[in-house]
């Protein structure tokens, strides 16, 4: 683990080795019960709120989530979520991104696609390991996300091997899951939303998809924990 993270108090949650396998082997990993209900209901609601509030701009920036940090630090600094990206990344991270997804009913389907954009040897060194919070259930009616186990093992680039990235691959729900692994979110049939949050992870030797320290308030700052400052990178 990495020792700044321990120094900062993060506690590691040792993964079973059923987990780390899944991680290793299919490249996913479901973890359940971690969004306790009244959390979910506040999870969602902010989600309404921020979709609500900024219109076509929502999600342009991670200062569009800043009503919802208070909530937001509870995700990326989810302590089996953040010992699961340890597992796979295996040397210090950062936050990457943190926003959200709905495919609006008929709409969705997505290109197959990774979350490193480099080829990646199998085995790693990996770079990005994102994490999905279904604030909704996941159904192959409502465009659960499809995803390629164990094609975070595959040499070379994704389109070495999928000529159409729109072509039926099998699905599946995840919730953390290799950058490396092929997936996309699938068409939302149904009249309902499918709300999701995405929370990315780096390492920290690379940019930051969404750079905390130019979104990040100071007031906001001030009231992170030291360890949450870390993941955030920002002083
Ligand atoms: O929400 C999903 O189902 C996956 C979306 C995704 O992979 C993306 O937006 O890059």
């Amino acid at each position: 683990m990495d020792s700044e993270m321990l120094q900062r108090g993060f506690v590691p949650q040792p993964l079973t080795p059923a987990q780390c396998s899944a991680l290793d082997t299919n490249g996913f990993l479901i973890l359940e019960d971690v969004i306790a209900p009244d959390w979910l209901v506040e999870l969602r609601h902010a989600f309404d709120e921020i979709f609500a509030r900024e219109g076509d701009k929502a999600g342009a920036e991670v200062a569009q989530m800043e009503g919802v940090r208070r909530l937001a630090d509870n995700v990326y600094l989810q302590p089996t979520l953040l010992s699961a990206v340890f597992h796979v990344l295996m040397r210090p991270f950062k936050l990457h991104s943190l926003n959200g997804h709905d495919p609006l009913p008929g709409s969705g389907l997505q290109g197959m696609h990774t979350d490193w954009g480099q080829p990646t040897p199998p085995g790693g060194p990996y770079h990005v390991v994102n994490s999905m919070w279904m604030l909704d259930d996941f159904t192959q009616a409502n465009g659960a996300t499809r995803c390629v186990p164990a094609s975070h093992r595959k040499p070379g680039r994704m389109a070495d091997h999928v000529s159409d990235s729109m072509s039926d691959h099998p699905d599946g729900s995840v919730a953390v899951f290799n950058g490396s692994l092929w997936h996309g979110s699938y068409r939302n049939r149904t009249d309902a939303p499918r709300r999701t949050l995405h929370c990315a992870f780096i390492a920290r030797e690379h940019a930051q998809q969404t750079d905390q320290r130019q979104y990040l308030r100071p007031e906001t700052a001030q009231r992170l924990s030291p360890l949450a400052r870390y993941i955030l990178d920002v002083p």
